[in-house]
């Protein structure tokens, strides 16, 4: 059998924008998304005609090409670039010049490089401009459905602004619907937070499954003066495992003060790992509150 080309792309707004930029250049209709545990563990079969964007290499692909420090940049037929703020704009350097579509997607790369790299500002959280909207709407939990928009969107785009886009009716929806959930997410999480010292931890596990989501940022504007969050989660099918993420203020003026600090490393104790600003790990249940005691003093204490 012949396989047909694919884009396996990540599920995020950077992922859509380089599966849009991909699909534009070289013509090729069928997108997947995909988590990057599916790559890395192998769950998804990756044939030669496949091109992979912002996510970690897989053996056997066609293409690939992403900016994430922790993906494997010596590959052959890969296109990698660390240092870019957003893969979307990886992908749009390497073909701007041979594929003049991809000029119009300009503005959806800037908004990628933003977004992907988390260069915001108080006022970018508080009153997104339409592609911060499109990146909030894009975040879910259901698979099948979640993907289904992404796709939806990816289509939109392709003719029309992110400005143009966010008042179709469908995609008006979603993003409301985001939205609420966000500003449900606001008023309840500050019944799960405890400052300590520097930290601002956050113990999801004891919050109803039914709170959503939202966006961690937020909490730097919360309470501010805290140059770090801790955050302590439920995994999805695995209930004996607690999983623990850390990152560092995305406010400039706590930069220096941070700089020091390597999360990354202090999440390796613990099996996990990630970058110096943000990291995590999962640990066994019955190991929660001494982990997250561990990871807040040592936090502390590089400070
Ligand atoms: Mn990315």
């Amino acid at each position: 059998m012949k396989e047909h080309p694919r884009i396996i792309a990540h599920t995020d707004f950077d992922g859509v924008i380089s599966a849009l930029i991909v699909r534009e250049a070289l013509g090729i209709d069928d997108v997947v998304f995909a988590e990057p545990w599916m790559l890395r563990e192998g769950s998804l079969l990756v044939g030669k005609r496949d091109i992979i964007v912002d996510l970690p290499y897989a053996a056997g692909c066609g293409q690939w090409f992403d900016h994430h420090a922790s993906s494997s940049p010596d590959a052959a037929n890969g296109v990698f670039d660390q240092h870019a703020k957003s893969c979307a704009r990886v992908v749009f350097e390497h073909f701007r010049k041979q594929h003049a579509g991809v000029e119009r997607f300009r503005p959806l790369v800037d908004a990628a490089d933003k977004i992907d790299s988390a260069s915001f500002t108080a006022e970018d959280l508080d009153a997104p401009d339409a592609c911060g909207k499109l990146s909030i709407a894009i975040r879910g939990d259901e698979k099948r459905k979640d993907d289904e928009f992404r796709l939806f969107l990816l289509n939109m785009l392709s003719f029309q602004t992110a400005e143009q886009v966010i008042n179709q009716p469908i995609i008006k929806r979603r993003v409301e619907e985001k939205l609420k959930q966000l500003a449900e997410w606001k008023e309840k999480i500050g019944m799960y937070v405890v400052l300590r010292g520097n930290v601002i931890l956050v113990d999801r596990t004891k919050a109803p499954a039914d709170l959503p989501r939202g966006q961690p940022f937020f909490l730097y504007l919360m309470y501010p003066g805290h140059g770090v969050y801790v955050a302590a989660d439920t995994v999805k099918y695995e209930p004996d495992r607690v999983k623990i993420s850390a990152g560092k203020n995305i406010f400039d003026q706590y930069g220096e003060r941070l700089a020091p600090l390597d999360l990354g490393a202090i999440m390796q104790r613990y099996g996990g790992g990630g970058h110096r600003n943000a990291a995590g790990c999962s640990v066994d249940k019955s190991k929660k509150e001494l982990a997250l005691k561990e990871i807040v003093d040592a936090i502390d204490a590089a400070l």
